[in-house]
Parts: C-alpha cells; structure tokens; sequence
C-alpha cells in the first residue's frame, strides 16, 4: 500500500507515458498528491484531474523551489527526446535526456526524496546485442543518441543509488502503444499511427519495412510494471541501472495482419525511411528474467488483444464493433 503522505511531481506529463501514469498515480495517491508538470501545454486528459504547474526539468532553480514549495517526496521524470528527433537533434537530445536527469537526482539528494522513476529504453541496446532474448547483462553498445543518452542515464541512476543512497529505479522500456496520448518523435511510433489510420483512412503507408521485429508493450502493462516496480521493497532489487521489460515482439506484417483480422478492408504500403536503420540496430526481442525473478514482472498483452483494446477503445472508432 503506497504511504498516504508521498506527494509526487511528473515532469513530462503532458506526453504519451505522463498522460497515463499521472491519472493512474492519481488513483493511488489522491488528485491533490500528484503534482503533474510539463512545459507544454496540460494535455485535456488531466483536466480537472489535479494540480498543474507549467515547469522546465532544465531550469534546476525553478525545478528545486517547486519541489520545496509542494513537499514533494517523489519524483516520475518522463521528459525526454526520443529517438527518431535525437538523431535530428543530436546536441540537445544529449542535454535535454542527461542534465534533465542530472538535476533531478541532485535535488533528490538535497532535498532526500523518497523515490525517483525514470525511463530508460531497449534504445540503449546497438547492433553488436544479440538480437533475440536479448538478455538484461549484455554487449551493449547503442549507436543512436537516445540510446547513448539512455546508457549513460543508467549508470548515473546507478551512481546516485550506491554514493547517496537515493531510491530511483527504473525499467528498460520497448515501443510504447496507446490510445489515449499520441507519442512523439520515436521510431517505434508506427505501431501507434497505424491504428489510427486503420480507422480513419482505412489504409497506413509504414516507414518501416515489413519484417522489422521490434520489442514492443501496450501502454496498460508498461503502466502496472511500472506501479509494480516503484512498490516493490527496495532489498528485492537486484539492478539499479534499469531493467529489461518484455511485452511482445511484432512487425509490421503482423501487426496490419492483426488489425485486418478486425477491419478487413485495411490495406498496408511500405516506404522505408531513416527510422529504419535506428529500428534494425535494436533487438528484436528482450530477456525479462530478471525482472521476473526480482519482482515478479509478467505482461497481460498479446498482439491480438491489445489490436482489440486499441480499435475498441481509439476515440476515432466512431462506436465500431469490434470482435
Ligand atoms: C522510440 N518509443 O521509438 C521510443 C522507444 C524503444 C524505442 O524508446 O524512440
């Protein structure tokens, strides 16, 4: 049972991950213990769901006086840049992922927070880990900036648990699909675009190519994993970097086969592009075991049932049946 007096800040949560943790936090914790930040906008879905502050995880003044202000005893640090813009961007993918994440741990420490959760991604993995069960202690050697950026976070996380004592965990994620908040800038996006064109036009042009096995989760088992690992007792984790999480590994092929098995009509093209050489330097599917051993982490989602779950629930369904 999560303490009643915690009171947690999510910076970035007005994005794909934030959205759905904030309002599931907040079904723990309570409305007014989840302080939810982003420098954007506050997405309609947190509405009148509790307090809001407009916060920049780069100005580490203004990030420090809130945490004061509002007693804050955890922090959920989803800001970052993903893949696919990182290789756009390469100097401010680096900075935005690794002082946002430094300032963070620092005020961690100077103010003792609790706990602190922060995302890393099979993203840190390259072309030299072995591509299938790709295991949580490995060669790894990314080759994207985000990768890199993710890599060197792991460590930091490490450093700022076994020098200072501080409680922040996190979980290696794969591609992310979801309904309620579209993602942004990674190259496993296709998995989310693709259900929203299946509905609206009927047909999606995939900028990868057909048989790119990627490792990919549907946003309701990477929520309850993350849950499951912030309220696992700290001695039952044996990995302070980040773990290895699996849900499901796919293609396109499979994926458009799935959605067809519930709207026939829809048809696929293939017009590869950059993202391509990002997804093929990943593995194509991921070795959970430990995860499993420390605190018991299994996934509810096959491809199937999530392609049900998502045309169900998409808000451009349109009241469809989908069986
Ligand atoms: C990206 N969605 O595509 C992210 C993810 C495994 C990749 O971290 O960049």
């Amino acid at each position: 049972m999560a303490a009643r007096k915690d009171k947690i800040l999510v910076i970035g949560a007005s994005g794909q991950i934030g959205v759905e943790l904030t309002l599931a936090l907040r079904k723990i914790y309570g409305n007014a213990q989840v302080i939810a930040s982003d420098l954007r906008e506050e997405n309609p879905l947190l509405k009148d769901t509790g307090p809001y502050v407009s916060l920049d995880v780069m100005n580490k003044e203004m990030l420090h006086v809130q945490v004061i202000r509002q007693n804050i005893t955890q922090i959920y640090l989803l800001a970052a840049m993903l893949s696919a813009t990182g290789e756009k961007n390469p100097h401010l993918a680096w900075h935005l992922n690794m002082q946002g994440l430094l300032n963070v741990l620092d005020i961690a420490r100077e103010e003792q927070l609790h706990k602190v959760y922060w995302p890393s991604s099979i993203a840190v993995f390259g072309p030299t880990s072995p591509k299938q069960s790709c295991p949580q202690q490995t060669i790894i050697e990314p080759t994207t900036v985000y990768g890199i950026s993710k890599y060197a976070g792991e460590f930091w996380c490490n450093y700022y648990h076994t020098r200072f004592g501080i409680d922040v965990r996190s979980l290696r994620y794969p591609g992310l699909i979801s309904y309620k908040s579209l993602p942004g800038g990674g190259t496993t996006d296709y998995a989310v675009e693709i259900y929203q064109e299946a509905l609206v036009n009927g047909s999606y042009k995939c900028y990868l190519k057909p048989d790119t096995y990627l490792p990919m989760m549907y946003m309701p088992d990477a929520l309850r994993a993350t849950l499951e690992l912030m309220e696992a007792p700290a001695q039952a984790l044996s990995v302070r970097t980040s773990y290895n999480i699996a849900g499901m590994s796919f293609s396109p092929t499979e994926i458009a086969a799935s959605i067809q098995k519930y709207l026939p009509d829809f048809s696929i093209q293939y017009q590869a592009d950059y993202r391509q050489a990002i997804a093929e330097s990943w593995p194509q599917s991921i070795d959970d075991a430990v995860a499993n051993a420390d605190w018991g982490w299994k996934p509810a989602f096959d491809l199937d049932k999530m392609t049900v779950d998502m045309l169900t629930h998409h808000p451009e369904n349109k009241g469809r049946k989908i069986h």
